[in-house]
């Protein structure tokens, strides 16, 4: 056991403003002593032998204040059955703050003269008790102070999400995955001598390929807030003919949408998905925009504006061949509320006066000049798609971190052991050299759920906290 945690540590864990309660935390070995000293329970009950989970009745005798009968309820909890799991007595009394601050000064002062090692808590100290306990890991100690901080719903979720452990199961899959491998990789070592092969380079690779996307989605994530499953909805929208079904074959590298040189071929809307270093986005094909024909070109279009609606991005195409002036008429700037990334496609063909013929309105977003026939161009439109994402532009609203600074850095060094052995794995080095990156690479990821620690990590994270916490 720590030496410090011997003592027994006691704290107002209200706030300091007038309320109904005020609440007095004491824990550790002599918690229900020091209260036993001072509180004369309304039956005749001994407080040190009731049950856990026991609330008790009564009053405190201050002698030394000349008040006596403050009115007051002790919830008891045992060891190990609280949050710290040492004992535990809550005293709920009136809310004055002046009267809280007169009681836990007596309970101390009392505590002292019976040298019953009881002090002040320091800020954070019950929860920094429950993570050297193993009640709670270190994210969800971090997360329990971020609800008491939070400003917003967003954050709020967000530490709600982390205190239930969502993060740290995120993290223990992802060291599973990697000690897995490793264990592989050094089964493989010990048996070199023998002709067997346990894992193959190329197996190694992939699944070092594997969790390094693993880890990296996850970074991205923690910068982004939590991005839906369904990924994130780019649509592609524009005039008819003017390349919408090429580009999305284009960047998928596949033919999902049917082609022609037909304006008006696309009618339903046609979704697949992208994925950009880790991000997960929904592409979704329209028909062209076009002064209405027929009805079914006019529900096409209905369609299209749903869609759009639904858009977290709207990757507006232009045929840079075609009058841009004409196409742009046809485009409402109502419609586009979204993050918008401007296309000038078809830029094989391209006459060079398309950019400055594209009205002022249009040129404050980004523009990127592609071809959906070269493939000129798509490497700057996914680069762009990518920024929207990881600079925070998308729903700024909920735009929060499930993870806190210190415990996105953690995720980044282990990124780094990672990506180093990647490299040791492709300049053929010997198998050792790679296992000696993936214990980095776990140990790393063990300090952000604090399995791993040192005591200037531990203070620096819960000196944060307020007392009483
Ligand atoms: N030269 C050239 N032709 C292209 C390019 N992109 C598309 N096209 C041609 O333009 C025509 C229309 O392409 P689509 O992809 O069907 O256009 P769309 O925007 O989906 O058209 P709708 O579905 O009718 O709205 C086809 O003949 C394509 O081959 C390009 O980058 N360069
Ligand atoms: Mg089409």
């Amino acid at each position: 056991m720590l030496p410090e945690i011997q003592d027994t540590i006691a704290a107002i864990s209200t706030s300091s403003g007038r309320s109904f309660h005020a609440i007095i935390k004491i824990s550790g070995p002599e918690a229900i002593n020091c209260v036993k000293d001072l509180f004369v329970p309304a039956t005749r009950i001994d407080i040190g032998t009731v049950p856990t989970y026991t609330s008790v009745d009564g009053y405190f005798h201050l002698a030394e204040d000349c008040i006596n009968n403050i009115p007051a309820v002790l919830y008891i909890m045992k060891q190990p059955y609280s949050y710290t799991k040492e004992a535990v007595v809550e005293i709920h009394t009136l809310g004055s703050p002046l009267l809280a601050e007169m009681l836990l000064d007596a309970i101390l002062s009392k505590g002292f003269q019976t040298k019953r090692n009881i002090r002040l808590s320091q800020p954070g100290e019950f929860t920094k008790r429950a993570f050297l306990r193993g009640r709670i890991d270190l994210t969800q100690a971090e997360a329990t102070m971020r609800i008491i901080r939070a400003k917003s719903d967003g954050e709020l979720k967000a530490s709600i999400a982390q205190l239930t452990g969502t993060v740290s199961q995120q993290i223990k899959r992802m060291k599973d995955e990697i000690v897995s491998l490793c264990a592989h990789i050094e089964a493989a070592i010990d048996f070199s001598d023998q002709d067997i092969d346990l894992i193959s380079a190329t197996e190694i690779m992939n699944k070092l390929a594997s969790i390094k996307k693993n880890i990296s989605r996850l970074l991205i994530q923690s910068e982004t807030g939590k991005i839906s499953p369904e990924g994130i909805g780019a649509i592609l929208y524009g005039n008819p003919n003017v390349g919408k079904s090429s580009l999305i074959n284009a960047l998928l590298g596949k033919k999902r949408a049917i082609v022609s040189e037909i304006p008006g071929t696309t009618r339903d809307i046609v979704e697949d998905f992208l994925e950009i270093e880790g991000i997960r986005f929904k592409l979704m094909d329209t028909a062209g925009i076009d002064e209405e024909k027929d009805t079914v070109i006019s529900r096409a279009i209905e369609k299209t504006q749903s869609a759009l609606e639904r858009a977290d991005i709207i990757i507006l195409v232009f045929d840079g061949n075609a009058d841009m002036g004409k196409q742009s008429k046809e485009i409402k700037l109502d419609d586009l509320t979204h993050n918008v990334i401007v296309v000038i496609n078809k830029c094989d063909l391209q006459k060079n006066s398309s950019f400055s013929e594209l009205p002022i309105a249009f040129k404050r977003y980004p523009v990127v000049h592609t071809s959906a026939l070269t493939g000129e161009g798509l490497e700057k439109l996914k680069e762009i798609l990518k920024e929207i994402v990881t600079e925070g532009q998308l729903n700024q609203s909920s735009n929060v971190s499930i993870f806190n600074v210190r415990q996105r850095e953690t995720l980044q060094r282990s990124l780094q052991s990672v990506q180093q052995s990647i490299k040791s794995a492709k300049n053929n080095e010997s198998y050792e050299f790679i296992a000696l990156d993936l214990h980095t690479a776990t140990d790393t990821l063990g300090e952000i759920a604090g399995e791993v620690t040192t005591e200037d990590i531990l203070d620096k994270i819960f000196s944060e906290f307020c007392i009483g916490k």
